[in-house]
């Protein structure tokens, strides 16, 4: 594969471990791995049936990497999101397992998490050369919270949401590895606070090609440039084949590094929060504003999810002091017909008494 020059002398690449067969799923380890670092790549988490599903509609929704059009997409999550036609775009997005992975980074229940993202897009592989700011191919080092929250990351031991890659092909075929840089313990110079020196930040254009942000950087910058060359040299590579998750955060360090010539990478990415943060926006228009799609696939979802899946979009969970008999009720008429089933709901009132 072709790496930029002078990003990573040692070019580390992250082979994804392996989650557990039973919930929860994931490791000590790797709960430390993500706690510790930042970030972990597993193996495992959701069933490869479900990938190869999405992976297969996904290619032929999106341009083929050989067409003109391909060619100057810099898509980010405009193609597929939540929810989408495809059922197993929404089944992958609601995941048991991929939830209780969340719930166990986040140390709290299901019910306690909330969805605030889920897109899918592709990106292609493109020849070496300037195409401008916004080109996504050879991305800048930089952190995704400006974009997902309104306030800054809460200090490193209080995390309060998770983002997610989901993999949906393999490295070694079209290369596209993300670039991570590892934390280092608390005194690590490159999590320092605030994080600031990012595009995006202040009035830091927001520039995605890393060429050209870098030289911005070194132009306006001159320090800035020091400290972000620092992390292109502690980057790792992530390995990954089809099915592979990296789970993440608002503020690690890292970027997309290109693809190979004429290749398409497809990749799912979501974002889950814990309940109570909500200066962590929902990218997308909300949920009920799907309610207007004619094929009622939001409804269809609401009906056919756990009380788990449901509490993820933000709908109450059984127990919770929203629910009265009357809402209940009310609730069931409205998705009765669609196979909704109240009886949590009502089991929850009768053993609270109230
Ligand atoms: O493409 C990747 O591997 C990472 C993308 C990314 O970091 C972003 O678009 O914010
Ligand atoms: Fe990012």
């Amino acid at each position: 594969m072709s790496f930029p020059a002078n990003v990573s002398s040692n070019r580390d690449f992250l082979k994804p471990t392996l989650t557990l067969a039973e919930n929860p799923p994931l490791t000590e380890m790797q709960v430390r791995e993500w706690v510790e670092k930042g970030f972990v790549l597993v193996d495992g988490l959701l069933p490869l049936s479900l990938i190869q599903r999405l992976a297969k509609s996904a290619r032929r929704r999106f341009p083929a990497p050989t067409s003109d059009e391909a060619q100057h997409l810099n898509d980010f999550g405009a193609g597929m999101t939540f929810p989408d036609e495809d059922p197993a775009f929404n089944e992958l997005t609601l995941h048991p397992r991929l939830a209780e992975a969340v719930a166990q980074l986040l140390t709290v229940a299901i019910h306690e998490l909330r969805l605030t993202q889920s897109d899918l897009w592709p990106k292609y592989g493109r020849p070496e050369g300037d195409r401008g700011d916004y080109d996504n191919q050879d991305q800048r080092i930089h952190v995704d919270y400006p974009n997902h929250t309104m306030t800054h990351p809460a200090p490193w031991d209080e995390p309060e949401a998770v983002e997610v890659i989901v993999y949906l092909c393999d490295q070694q075929e079209v290369g596209g590895p993300t670039a991570v840089v590892p934390r280092e313990g608390r005194d690590d110079g490159a999590y320092r606070w605030p994080i600031t020196d990012t595009p995006g930040i202040d009035d830091i254009p927001w520039i995605n090609d890393r060429v050209r942000a870098e030289a911005w950087f070194r132009k306006h910058r001159p320090r800035i440039a020091d400290f972000r060359s620092h992390l292109y040299r502690r980057e790792i590579y992530t390995d990954y084949t089809t099915g592979s998750v990296l789970l993440y955060r608002h503020d690690t360090w890292h970027r997309g590094t290109p693809l190979q010539f004429g290749s398409m990478r497809l990749a799912h990415n979501l974002t889950f929060r814990k309940m109570d943060a909500e200066w962590i926006s929902t990218l997308h228009p909300g949920w009920a504003w799907a309610m207007y799609q004619r094929d009622q696939r939001m409804e269809r979802i609401v009906a056919n999810s756990n009380t788990d899946q449901r509490a993820l979009l933000g709908f109450p969970a059984p127990g919770d002091p929203y629910w009265t008999k009357e809402k209940i009720d009310a609730v069931e008429a409205r998705y009765g017909s669609f196979g909704f089933d109240a009886s949590p709901y009502r089991d929850a009132l009768a053993w609270t008494g109230r």
